[in-house]
């Protein structure tokens, strides 16, 4: 059993709808938000997006080419050309694949990167690794992962590190991901969830992007976070409405959201390691 047809289509809704306001609050020339990049991330690997060149300008490094697009603000994707010492290998698009799905083709040499802007941008602040070795959570089995917090303070949010492993939602290898459940659509089926240690969800907060099922008691299960997939290297959530006071050995745990609601979770497989990070005020 799935989630109904129009739920679908109001996600795909929600991500044209997340691109023509970036387009329509352009001032000058610079968008307003924190935009987020990294070599790898965002990124459709040996593809470009054909036919809305509108600049070209020779660069070194993809981030460099980020940097252009995100200076013009005509620009909301771009196709890097990663052949060595290459004239004009950096392309400035004016559409992206999301408006434009068809112009997306395949080209050897190619990446297509979309501009990607993170709401949750916090400037001045680092992140600090917790654990000392990879916090593992299994699928199902609330075999669910623990850490605690190395030192009192006030935490923005928390963010996993991919190390090791994989966790599914059904049998097969089709449904093996990093942090999600690939049974259901990108990017709405990301499945992992920080909480206290009375089980209670704290990350993702209330106000994340859900996917609302119906086919459990809880129908909070899957959410998305714009730049992030179920196999990204990392995983990055929204940040708490406001800091969350923590002590010094305080416990939180990791789910897999299927195990924490005992839900589905009779077909499930596997265990991921990741690295957690908190971010302190
Ligand atoms: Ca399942
Ligand atoms: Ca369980």
């Amino acid at each position: 059993m799935g989630p109904p047809f129009w739920r679908w289509i109001l996600i795909i809704l929600r991500v044209l709808l997340g691109v023509s306001c970036t387009q329509s609050s352009c001032h000058g020339n610079f968008l307003p938000g924190g935009f987020y990049f990294a070599a790898g991330r965002n990124m459709v690997e040996n593809h470009w997006l054909s036919g809305y060149v509108f600049e070209t300008l020779t660069v070194s490094l993809p981030v460099q080419c980020f940097r252009k697009c995100r200076s013009n603000c005509r620009c909301i994707s771009f196709n890097y050309l990663t052949t060595v010492n290459q004239p004009d290998n950096c392309e400035l698009n004016e559409e992206n694949k999301y408006l434009k799905p068809d112009a997306l083709q395949p080209k050897e040499g190619s990446q297509y990167y979309d501009l990607v802007i993170d709401y949750n941008v916090v400037v001045g602040v680092n992140w600090i690794k917790i654990n000392t070795s990879p916090v593992c959570f299994g699928a199902r089995g609330n075999s669910y992962g623990v850490f605690t917090i190395p030192k009192a303070g006030h935490v923005t949010t928390f963010k996993l590190a991919y190390h090791s492993g994989y966790v599914s939602c059904g049998p097969g290898a089709q449904y093996q991901s990093n942090w999600g459940c690939t049974w259901l659509p990108t990017p709405s089926n990301l499945a992992v969830f920080i909480t206290d240690d009375k089980k209670q969800r704290i990350l993702p907060t209330d106000n994340a992007l859900f996917l609302n099922v119906d086919w459990c008691k809880e129908n909070r299960f899957y959410y998305s976070v714009p730049g992030f997939t179920a196999d990204s290297p990392e995983l990055r959530f929204n940040n708490f409405s406001s800091p969350l006071a923590v002590s010094k050995g305080e416990e939180f745990q990791i789910w897999y959201t299927e195990d924490l609601y005992d839900c589905s979770e009779g077909d499930n497989d596997g265990q991921t390691c990741a690295d957690m990070y908190e971010l302190y005020l």
